[in-house]
């Protein structure tokens, strides 16, 4: 069984265009997550949507506390979340990322390309592309620019990488660069058009050449009336079931979750904060063993 291990990264200097406020989403999640983990009898859970018992004992989920951020340095705090997820990974142990906004993401990921030889394949859940490159207004590490700075890793793979509930408008520059490097696109209507059970299989079959996968998630791919404790918000987005189905459905095919965004400043009684310790929880219990097929 694989053991997971949570680290937060209190940060948000990062939120250039949408909300600040992202630095208390650790400790909001992880008061959460308090909640949830108060239905743990004798080291073990009952799934009501999957009417299971889960066996939690000895090192299931275990909470190592916030990398070394620094509020008023956004390079040193991407090197501590890229540290803080060498750590686990050097452990043998699955990351479970808590943000902060998203341009701690390029941190995460990279600590996880460090950790592992071969090929990285990236599941993005997210309304946005994020792939504006260095510019005046943002300059280049950015909460919008973290998937860009993601595939410029020598080992992540395009081929294998798939954006998932992006919806609305974007700039057409980040459209042409995804064309370019050749991204794909499920896109939120299609999503939820298609349904859950088929866009698991379409996600899957195209992250199934990488050696490695890591499912990024920024809160915002949940519609703002299910999370309204984002950074930014884009009508149209997932129900909180369609969103937990896929996260569950997902999990046992990634090796590391990064969940970016949530932000306790804007969120309404907790929601926002509850439904991303709920996905938490979902991706541990639902991803205990890995697998390579559907
Ligand atoms: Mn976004």
């Amino acid at each position: 069984m694989r053991e997971f291990e949570l680290w937060g990264a209190p940060f948000d200097g990062g939120a250039t265009l949408g909300w600040p406020g992202s630095r208390y989403g650790p400790e909001a999640i992880r008061r959460s997550l308090a909640w949830i983990r108060g239905r743990v009898e004798d080291e073990a859970v009952y799934w009501l949507d999957s009417a299971s018992h889960h066996d939690l004992s000895g090192n299931f989920l275990t909470d190592r506390g916030d990398a070394e951020v620094v509020p008023s340095d956004l390079m040193a705090s991407l090197d501590a979340v890229s540290s803080a997820i060498t750590d686990t990974m050097d452990k043998e142990r699955v990351p479970i990322f808590v943000g902060g906004d998203d341009s701690m993401l390029f941190g995460a990921v990279r600590g996880f390309h460090r950790s592992v030889s071969g090929s990285v394949g990236l599941i993005y859940l997210d309304a946005h592309f994020d792939l504006a490159d260095t510019n005046a207004k943002q300059g280049g590490f950015s909460q919008s620019s973290g998937m860009r700075r993601c595939l410029e890793l020598d080992r992540v793979a395009p081929g294998a990488t798939i954006q998932v509930g992006l919806r609305n408008f974007n700039f057409p520059s980040s459209a042409r660069y995804a064309e370019d490097v050749g991204l794909q696109v499920l896109t939120a209507k299609t999503s939820i058009d298609i349904g859950v059970t088929d866009s698991v299989r379409r996600i899957v079959d195209r992250v199934g050449g990488a050696d490695h996968v890591v499912l990024t998630v920024d809160i915002d791919v949940v519609d703002p009336a299910f999370a309204p404790g984002s950074g930014a918000h884009e009508p149209g987005g997932f129900s909180s079931r369609h969103f937990l189905d896929l996260v569950t459905g997902l999990a046992p095919h990634c090796d590391a979750l990064a969940l970016m965004e949530v932000n306790p400043m804007i969120d309404v009684n907790d929601t926002t904060s509850r439904l991303a310790a709920t996905a938490i929880f979902d991706f541990a219990v639902s991803g205990q063993e890995r697998r390579k097929t559907l």
